[in-house]
């Protein structure tokens, strides 16, 4: 059997991307939230690869015990670990932010991420192998207005990828942090709720970067030598140079 990549948030964007590409290689463990969309990317990629889907939300830590338990012993050996779930909801100053996506910013990209941490670390000691790759942000390296606790979240990534190193450190496993500027995915609708002209010029006049463009990243990343981690990286499209910096032609 190949080796086994797990990617939290398969259903779209970088995630989806990511599953893709790793096809190639690995027999892939696909994690999410919505059914429908799962099974279609189980259809498309069974043709490529062995896959296992697993319906959980990220939040839920006993549903996601529950729901690893039930793979076959031999699905349970996760050489590669995706941690790409993860969303920004609302923009919004501080004092005006809602509770309610505070609570889900805190719960899926940080809560969610240790959650499958703590679950595939202790398979990857044991065998004594493998790569964590955490997708962070721009907004873990650099807070904008109004960005305040989603750029937390993503600060609270970078902090976990370094602690993550230093502790996995003694056991051959590689940790790496992805931390994109713009990609084109529902990203924006999701922050607006669903509000298509606000999310339309998060891109506007700028030819942000694709989720393919990240994954083909990820993927070099994961096949470096042996001896090489590739430990952090950020990655804008040609025209940002930070967070607020944005050349739209
Ligand atoms: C997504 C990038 O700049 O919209 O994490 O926060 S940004």
């Amino acid at each position: 059997m190949k080796k086994i990549a797990f990617i939290t948030g398969a259903t779209s964007g970088i995630g989806y991307s990511v599953s893709k590409i790793l096809a190639k290689d690995y027999a892939l463990i696909l994690c999410g939230r919505r059914e429908l969309r799962l099974k279609n990317i189980k259809d498309e990629l069974s043709k490529i690869t062995e896959v296992y889907t697993l319906c959980y939300d990220i939040r839920d830590n006993e549903s996601l015990n529950k729901s690893f338990e039930s793979l076959p012993t031999e699905w349970k050996k996760v050489y590669i670990l995706i941690n790409n779930a993860g969303n920004a909801h609302g923009m919004d100053l501080i004092h005006e932010g809602r509770i309610s996506d505070w609570d889900a910013m805190i719960d899926i990209n940080v809560k969610g991420l240790l959650y499958v941490s703590k679950l595939i670390i202790p398979i990857m000691i044991k065998f004594n192998r493998g790569i964590i790759i955490n997708l962070g942000s721009i907004a873990g390296k650099e807070v904008y207005p109004k960005g305040n606790v989603y750029c937390a979240s993503k600060y609270a990534v970078d902090a976990i990828t370094k602690g993550m190193q230093v502790d996995l450190n003694n056991y051959n496993i590689k940790v790496c942090s992805v931390n994109p500027g713009l990609v084109e995915t529902e990203f924006a609708l999701v922050r607006f709720k669903g509000d298509k002209e606000k999310a339309n010029l998060v891109y506007d006049k700028i030819k942000p970067l694709t989720p393919d463009d990240v994954a083909e990243v990820i993927y070099f990343i994961i096949n470096r030598p042996d001896n090489v981690n590739i430990s952090d990286i950020t990655i804008f499209p040609k025209n940002q140079a930070s967070s607020t910096v944005i050349n739209r032609e």
